[in-house]
């Protein structure tokens, strides 16, 4: 039997009522990897990505729009955006006013709860917050298919902070009529796992290259890119019919092979791309030893050196002390599959 994961909660609003909308997200840890661009400005993938939306760190965005008002006014938890993420933040509300046929700037506020270098993208669960908040307040009315792609315009990896659970991004094809239509995420049907995942912060610094340039010099110039993004398909395959029998040891071993692959790829390209530190590998080894203990136990690293462990809930607090005990300057936290993004009720 197909366990329950929690999906998307996106209710509608009619169109433009309020012109002002609430929304939380969560970030989402890919278990198959998003690692290259085919479009940098539709940001479509090359592959096919897979990921858990966890129940830990929202993001809550409030986008409410200001007729009149000759900019948009970004902030984080009240602090005035800067620039890149400002940006990308204003270039987003530009696609959303292009498709509602709205003029108006916004003010747009944004709480993070992620621990800072936390190494989870704040971006997956930013632009899920923001898409669905902003399409809401600007009366775009979208379906959870449609907020998933205008998510991915944001940032590739929100597209799946959409969904709760198990959730697949669709890289699409060149060859489909309109190419955005074809790349968006969905829920994945998975058995009845019951995992945790253990996230170890073992190093809270920023990252020495964005993943957004690293991705790109990666296909660019890894000799080694090529196979990993063949083998991911296969991956891809094998996990979602792990995911079905609900194999908690398969799914962590494609999911381990899977992100191990991804940094092969980024140590080969030039110059290297290198996230994985001294302490990742300490912490690679508690994984293994776990194993070697009997504890099913995986790890998955993104673009940085902190490490995520897949994990039975039952087994967790054992993994997160195991863990801690590896890496002791670092923090660790316990997360399990979370909701997809929704909008929360305004006050009256
Ligand atoms: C992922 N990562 O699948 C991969 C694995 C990091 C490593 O998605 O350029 O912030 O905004 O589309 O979504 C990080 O990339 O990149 C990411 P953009 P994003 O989770």
């Amino acid at each position: 039997m197909h366990a329950e994961h929690p999906t998307t909660a996106v209710r509608t609003r009619e169109p433009g009522t309020e012109g002002c909308a609430t929304a939380v997200a969560h970030p989402n840890i890919a278990l198959i990897k998003y690692w290259g661009k085919r479009d940098e400005r539709l940001v479509l993938p090359r592959t096919d990505s897979l990921s858990l939306t966890l129940d830990v760190f929202p993001t809550t965005t409030r986008v409410r729009l200001a007729p009149g008002a000759l900019h948009d006014e970004v902030t984080f938890g009240g602090v005035p955006a800067q620039g890149e993420a400002r940006r990308r933040i204003i270039a987003f509300l530009e696609l959303v006013r292009e498709r509602a046929g709205l003029p108006h700037r916004a003010v747009v506020d944004t709480e993070n709860t992620v621990p800072t270098g936390a190494g989870l993208a704040s971006s997956a669960s930013g632009f899920a917050a923001l898409a669905v908040a902003a399409s809401a307040a600007y009366g775009l009315g979208l379906d959870p298919t449609a907020l998933s792609r205008l998510a991915r315009r944001g940032s590739g990896s929100a597209s799946r902070s959409i969904f709760g659970g198990f959730a697949i991004w669709h890289a699409g094809r060149d060859s489909d009529p309109d190419p955005d239509l074809g790349s968006y995420a969905q829920p994945v049907p998975a058995g009845d796992l019951d995992p945790a995942l253990v996230v170890a912060v073992v190093d809270a610094g920023p990252k020495s290259v964005s993943s957004r340039e690293a991705m790109r010099r990666t296909v660019d110039t890894s000799p080694l890119y090529r196979s990993w993004a063949a083998s991911s398909e296969d991956d891809l395959a094998d996990m979602q019919r792990a995911l079905l029998r609900a194999d908690l040891d398969a799914v962590g071993e494609i999911a381990e092979r899977n992100a191990l692959g991804m940094h092969a790829t980024m140590l080969a390209a030039r110059p290297a791309v290198r996230y994985l530190s001294p302490a990742t590998l300490t912490v690679l080894d508690s994984v293994l030893q776990l194993r070697r203990d009997g504890v099913p136990a995986y790890a998955t690293m993104d673009a940085g050196p902190n490490v995520k462990v897949l994990c039975r809930r039952t087994d967790a607090h054992q993994v997160a002390g195991a863990v801690r005990a590896a890496a002791p300057g670092g923090s660790v936290h316990i997360a399990g599959p979370g909701q997809g993004a929704h909008l929360l009720d305004e006050a009256p």
